[in-house]
């Protein structure tokens, strides 16, 4: 395929896993915890007293038994408990100015925040400040705010269900519900479809159904890079004969053979066991057509079945008793026809059959999905084409079947469920006010695009950031930059230093905080903080490596510390709440019964389940029924993408979101840089370009340019670039009109050579 050779780029031929991850993780803590530093954190991560791990949400039986050997946690672990730290004599040496003109990768690698940071403008210098003027200066700004909902409290998916709810309550306090989250970026197409359908935004799935399930479908979702411990979970299904259907525009090499780095034998012989059993390359943004074409061609089947005497291939019982819906469902696929599912999923009718003879044939039927579905124009209405067509054969609600949606940051479903939402039911409300006698504020509240809209047009004039690097991860960095650069007061709460720290406003903090693997002594006594994980599941996670500084102070007490100046008639006991987070937990506990007797559960090995009703058919809809929910037609980019090429954009293996660990994209064969874009070589020719080729990526009037052009196997008409880089395509008006998140992976875009060679 490559005809000539590229830097950095040669095809890998190697399984997931097996030798190449260790070598990785070899090199992580060689060249973040030196020898003398603190590994024993590794060996403690998803242990029964120990934390959890600050990587993915894949759920953890582990929590109660051995070790789990997982490269990319590894990386997260000594990412955060790096002997590297950012002291007062480097912000002395380093100007704003300057610092800005460091790669992402180098600001996070210059390592851990140790002390609280002001900027002073006349010296372009952050300048160290003691905790309490740092609170008394953000108390300050947040009271000159001519109205509560001119702030902005955004949350990213790491912080614990302690020091969410805190923070939630601050802001309600305060008097708005402005709660950007990471989630609205990620899995929002989730938590607002999935209620519609079956009464609950989460998965239905645990673990355990794994080991009964006749089949899974991955679709769109990286597993080898970013739910590694997934593989083995994946590894037992394919071992079982159950069968592993992939659709994903590009071949990755971890959802096709995994060698377990925990099995010796597979190591020693350098064997692997193959994943999918059959893998489609779908067209970036072809996944409702492909889903509504698995639906026709059941539906056709089932017809066939009955004219043959046969009783017919749907669940009839389950639609009759549990569903509405279906007979719209059915009068729209039959409204859809082949061509179009044809064209817009580049898959062939007799593919998309296959696909769904394994479904039909299988008794029990899993479907994972991750940003794949939801990162589109029509995310909602994808996770809704899931549901349905796992409703028509009663997969959902009995073992080994369900929907599993592959959650993003470690805490991001914890942080929804105990309150960090924009949109918040009447009922939470009711309860928060009854729990602390004060009165929350009713009108809904801004997403993630909302609150960069509402900072670009002046409305919005402070923002803190409980974790994140919202400015980087969000679309649209020009106009973002410019938004956060507008405000009074920008303050964030971080373990490392980022871009969005640089956007310096009239008033700007940065608050170091501990992380995960640390210990949180308070009141002299080690807390622990609780985590859901991508099943449901809470448990307990206690750090415990010394802190990365004296200075730091854990997430809990610096949301304390920020409402106590902010809110100084405040009717929340905050320092007899962090005063032990046993108190916290039975505040949540008043507030979403669902976590009755949490101190106690807690404790128990692997924690426990949270209630999900869909798990148990039980529907908290409106009516009481799962519902099938029609997209017309198969266009989840509304003609956008017509006539030229859809971007996607992925992460490479050696990033955590905006988190640059390192250059190297092992499994896709790239190493040393990430000015990659993957493209199918036809499509390369239709532009006449050739791989290895420097090009420029449009869209609109946004150019990407001096991207190297790389031939891969990629779907038709497909092009992926990293995230966070190609962020600069995408408006901030582009995004899912139901649920807010940004088609990161819908943008339509031509190719050239660049204008000018690079310097
Ligand atoms: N190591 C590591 N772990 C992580 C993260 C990380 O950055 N690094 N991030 C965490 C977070 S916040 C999240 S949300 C998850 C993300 O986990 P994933 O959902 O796996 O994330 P992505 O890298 O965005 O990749 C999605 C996959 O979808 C495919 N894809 C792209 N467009 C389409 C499409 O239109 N249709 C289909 N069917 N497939 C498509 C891509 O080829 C890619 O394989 O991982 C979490 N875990
Ligand atoms: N183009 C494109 N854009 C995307 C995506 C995509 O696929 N494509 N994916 C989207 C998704 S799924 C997500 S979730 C968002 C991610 O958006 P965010 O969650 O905002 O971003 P992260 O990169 O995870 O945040 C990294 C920062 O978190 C801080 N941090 C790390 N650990 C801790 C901690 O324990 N406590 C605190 N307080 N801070 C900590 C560090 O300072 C670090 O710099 O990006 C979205 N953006
Ligand atoms: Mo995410």
């Amino acid at each position: 395929m490559a005809d000539k050779p590229v830097e950095g780029v040669k095809p890998y031929g190697g399984p997931a896993g097996g030798w190449g991850a260790l070598r990785a993780v070899a090199t992580a803590v060689r060249s973040q915890m030196g020898a003398s530093t603190d590994t024993r954190a590794l060996l403690s991560m998803n242990q029964p007293d120990g934390f959890d791990c600050p990587g993915c949400a894949w759920p953890d039986p582990r929590h109660t038994s051995s070790f789990e050997f997982c490269e990319n946690g590894a990386k997260a672990v000594t990412w955060e408990a790096t002997a590297k730290k950012v002291d007062p004599e480097f912000f002395a040496a380093h100007s704003v100015a300057d610092l800005w003109t460091w790669p992402d990768f180098d600001l996070e690698n210059a390592g851990r925040l140790t002390v609280p940071l002001r900027y002073d403008a006349q010296a372009d210098r952050f300048v160290p400040i003691d905790w309490d003027t740092a609170f008394a200066t953000i108390g300050a700004a947040m009271r000159a705010m001519e109205h509560p909902d001119q702030m902005e409290f955004y949350t990213s998916g790491r912080a614990s269900n302690e020091a969410a709810f805190l923070y939630q309550t601050m802001a309600r306090e305060f008097g708005t519900n402005n709660f950007p989250d990471c989630s609205n970026m990620c899995h929002e197409a989730t938590s607002v479809g999935l209620p519609q359908s079956i009464g609950v935004g989460k998965g239905t799935v645990t673990l355990e159904d794994f080991d009964h399930c006749d089949a899974v479908f991955c679709i769109g979702h990286n597993p080898g890079t970013n739910h590694p411990r997934m593989l083995g979970t994946l590894r037992e299904v394919s071992r079982r004969g159950a069968a592993i259907i992939v659709a994903n525009p590009l071949k990755e090499r971890g959802l096709e053979r995994f060698q377990d780095p925990q099995v010796p034998t597979e190591m020693a012989t350098f064997g692997s066991t193959p994943l999918a059993s059959a893998y489609y390359q779908v067209k970036v943004g072809g996944d409702a057509a492909m889903v509504k074409g698995m639906i026709k061609a059941l539906l056709h089947a089932d017809a066939n079945d009955l004219a043959h005497g046969g009783t017919g291939l749907l669940d009839r019982p389950f639609i009759a008793e549990h569903t509405a819906g279906f007979d719209a469902l059915k009068a729209d696929i039959e409204a859809t026809p082949w061509v179009a599912i044809e064209r817009r999923s580049g898959l062939s009718r007799q593919d998309i059959t296959a696909m769904a003879q394994v479904y039909w044939q299988a008794e029990r039927v899993i479907i994972c999905y991750g940003m794949g579905i939801t990162q589109h124009r029509h995310g909602t209405e994808n996770v809704q084409q899931i549901a349905n067509l796992l409703m028509l054969r009663g997969n959902i609600g009995r073992e080994g079947a369900g929907i599993c949606p592959l959650r993003g940051h470690s805490n991001v479903q914890g942080d929804r469920t105990v309150g960090i939402t924009e949109i918040p039911a009447e009922s939470f409300l009711q309860r928060m006010d009854t729990a602390f006698g004060m009165t929350s504020p009713r009108k809904h509240g801004h997403s993630a695009v909302d609150s960069i809209i509402a900072m670009r047009d002046g409305r919005s004039k402070g923002f803190i950031g409980l974790g994140g690097n919202l400015a980087v991860a969000i679309s649209d960095p020009e106009a973002t930059f410019a938004a956060f650069r507008k405000l009074d007061l920008n303050v964030q709460i971080c373990t490392k230093l980022n871009r969005t720290c640089l956007l310096t406003a009239r008033e700007t903090v940065v608050l170091p905080c501990l992380g995960r693997t640390e210990q949180d002594y308070q009141d002299g006594k080690l807390q622990s903080v609780t985590v859901e994980d991508s099943m449901s599941m809470v448990h307990a996670s206690r750090g415990l490596l010394k802190p990365a500084s004296p200075d730091l102070r854990s997430e809990p007490a610096i949301i304390a510390g920020i409402a106590k100046a902010a809110l100084p008639d405040s009717v929340v006991a905050w320092d007899w709440l962090i005063e032990d987070y046993d108190r916290i937990r039975d505040k949540i506990e008043q507030v979403f019964p669902d976590f009755y007797d949490f101190n106690i559960r807690v404790l128990q090995k692997g924690g426990f389940r949270l209630r999900v009703g869909a798990s148990d058919r039980e529907w908290d809809t409106p009516d009481g029924k799962a519902h099938f929910i029609t997209f017309p037609g198969t266009d989840e980019d509304d003609g956008k993408s017509d006539g030229v090429l859809t971007l996607t954009t992925v992460r490479s293996h050696d990033q955590y979101n905006t988190t640059i660990y390192g250059m190297n994209d092992r499994y896709r064969g790239v190493t040393g840089r990430r000015d990659v874009v993957f493209v199918h070589p036809d499509d390369l020719a239709l532009f006449g370009l050739r791989h290895g080729d420097v090009i420029d990526i449009v869209s609109g009037d946004r150019v990407f340019a001096g991207q190297t052009a790389i031939a891969y196997g990629i779907a038709r008409g497909s092009v992926a670039a990293y995230y966070p880089e190609a962020n600069r395509l995408i408006a901030l008006e582009d995004h899912d009109h139901k649920c807010g998140t940004p088609s990161y992976k819908s943008v339509p875009v031509t190719l050239r050579a660049a204008a000018a060679p690079p310097a």
